[in-house]
């Protein structure tokens, strides 16, 4: 059974919104694509959803700005604009994204002191959304990543789902990074192959899905 994941694909993340990611609006017609042609039996989201005045804002510790590094109930913070407030319009769906088909949307980031990377777990690995039982119920084996952003909360899912036991796969195109440092996404992406992530194009699975449904493969 294969799932699509869809991480994060919301309007603070777009490059209009809060926490700009270059050129993270190409996403959206990736993930509709995939979403109607790859086939994936089960198809889910993550919404990164703060409270505000979450702990992970740079507005929430005096003196702080966006982009530096601090300490967060033991873990080392990176500082980020408000950004996926709970029920604000910046936390919405990116527009045009088909949200009609997703089966169930994972919400994360909701605990005042922690941030929460993966759509699995907490930064801390101490609580758990409960999508990895939620796949695991469904027969899932193979997970199917993109969204936003490659070099954050991507990467981070990708890496608890190969931990978790799935065969993972990045889907490089519909993905999009925010490179607080230069060149983090492409180390983002050798990072993810180290721990057992397969990269692959969206053409190059749905090429492979056609040859597959034609015999030719
Ligand atoms: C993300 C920074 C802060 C992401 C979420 O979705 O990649 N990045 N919160
Ligand atoms: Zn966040």
């Amino acid at each position: 059974m294969r799932a699509l994941v869809l991480v994060d694909i919301q309007r603070d993340f777009l490059p209009t919104g809060a926490l700009p990611v270059p050129k993270g609006d190409e996403v959206v017609p990736v993930a509709n694509r995939l979403m109607r042609e790859l086939g994936a039996e089960v198809i889910v989201a993550t919404q990164d959803w703060h409270p505000p005045g979450h702990g992970s804002f740079a507005s929430s510790h005096s003196g702080k700005h966006p982009f530096e590094v601090t300490q967060l109930d033991g873990l080392d913070q990176i500082l980020w604009p408000d950004h996926c407030v709970q029920r604000s319009a910046g936390a919405e769906f990116a527009p045009g994204l088909d949200t009609g088909r997703f089966q169930k949307v994972f919400r994360k980031g909701e605990n005042p002191n922690v941030d929460s990377y993966s759509g699995f777990f907490d930064n801390g690995h101490r609580s758990d959304t409960g999508l990895g039982a939620w796949l695991k119920d469904r027969g899932v084996t193979d997970v199917y990543l993109l969204g936003l952003a490659t070099d954050v909360c991507v990467m981070y899912t990708a890496l608890d789902a190969c931990r978790l036991g799935f065969n993972t796969w990045l889907v490089v195109d519909g993905c999009r990074g925010v490179n607080v440092a230069p060149g983090d996404t492409h180390r983002a992406i050798e990072e993810m192959q180290r721990a057992g992530v397969r990269v692959a194009t969206s053409e190059e699975l749905l090429g492979s899905r056609a040859a597959q449904s034609a015999g030719l493969a």
